[in-house]
């Protein structure tokens, strides 16, 4: 059920609800970057966000570089984007907080 593909009235809809959120260009995935005051603070974040995702059994493709953190999100097993995608990029919003800054 949640590893159904969405379509694009629902990611966009989905979108609409998520700061930040957009569809990458060239795949299917939501992308947002997450740029903190430092290192410890990025890497925190990321900690964070390993746990939940690991509990929600469903894992972000992301990439770090000093104080910025690029996560893409996207469901393989289904070949795009689905409920789970935008349930972890509701849980990562919860882990970035107030102290992070996007952009
Ligand atoms: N994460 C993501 N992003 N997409 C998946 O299809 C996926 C996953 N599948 N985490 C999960 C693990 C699957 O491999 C396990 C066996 O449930």
């Amino acid at each position: 059920m949640k590893r159904e593909k969405l379509d694009d009235a629902a990611v966009a809809e989905a979108l609409a609800g998520l700061d930040g959120w957009q569809r990458a260009a060239d795949r299917a995935a939501i992308t947002k970057r997450f740029v903190f005051g430092n290192f410890s603070e990025a890497f925190g974040f990321m900690a964070r966000v390993a746990l939940a995702a690991e509990k929600m059994d469903h894992h972000p493709d992301w990439s770090n570089v000093y104080k910025t953190v690029d996560i893409a999100l996207s469901t393989h097993d289904a070949g795009g984007l689905t409920a789970l995608d935008v349930a972890l990029a509701k849980a990562i919003e919860a882990c970035a907080g107030k102290r992070e800054r996007s952009s």
